[in-house]
């Protein structure tokens, strides 16, 4: 199959979970194998935020990010790769919105919408989660989420909701 290097490249989000195993460390871990994506540059990444869990509650904190990638490969393609990184860490599927190494979720592929069995874009929590509303805005405020609103608005509705930046101090001990 000839590579996509004719292919205009696609302004992509990416966040990213996790806490087990030094949470801190994994999202730094996954962000390091995100810059190497074939087909793909880093152009920014938010910093590492703490949150308490959505879901369970009997399960230690997360750590999380988000990243900006540009990127020639498709939106399935990438979705492979985050799942090819995710293994690559050692994340063992468990309950639903259990704890976990590492999650990477594809928020947004340019302005793509769809909804098939495997990939859903943008990514449906986008709205409900101050964890991902917060890095993202670091990184892209103006941004506007295609079928969601205005990341501005979405974060204005999750402004009670807990997701600090990890201080460094929290981050060495
Ligand atoms: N999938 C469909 N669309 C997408 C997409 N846009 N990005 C499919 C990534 N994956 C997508 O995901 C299940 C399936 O979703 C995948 O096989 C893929 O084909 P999963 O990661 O295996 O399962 P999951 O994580 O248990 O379920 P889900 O609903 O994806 O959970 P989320 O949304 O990933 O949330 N609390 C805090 N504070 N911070 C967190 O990061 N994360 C979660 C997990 C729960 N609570 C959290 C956090
Ligand atoms: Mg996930």
């Amino acid at each position: 199959m000839p590579a996509n290097h004719d292919l205009k490249a696609q302004r992509v989000f990416i966040g990213l979970g996790s806490n087990l195993a030094e949470p801190a460390v994994q999202v730094k871990r996954a962000i390091s194998a995100l810059a190497a994506l074939p087909q793909s540059r880093l152009l920014q990444q938010s910093r590492l935020y703490a949150s308490p869990p959505l879901g369970p509650v009997d399960q230690p904190d997360y750590v999380n990010a988000v990243v900006e990638i540009d990127t020639t490969l498709e939106p399935v393609a990438l979705l492979n790769a985050l799942q090819g990184i995710e293994q690559k860490q050692g994340r063992v599927r468990t309950r639903h919105w259990g704890e976990r190494v590492i999650d990477l979720d594809l928020l947004l592929y340019a302005d793509v919408q769809l909804a098939s069995k495997g990939l859903t874009l943008p990514h449906p929590g986008i709205a409900a989660r101050a964890f991902v509303l917060r890095p993202l805005a670091e990184l892209a405020p103006d941004l506007m989420i295609i079928g969601q609103g205005a990341l501005c608005d979405l974060l204005a509705a999750r402004a009670g909701d807990v997701c600090e930046p990890l201080n460094q101090v929290q981050e060495i001990v």
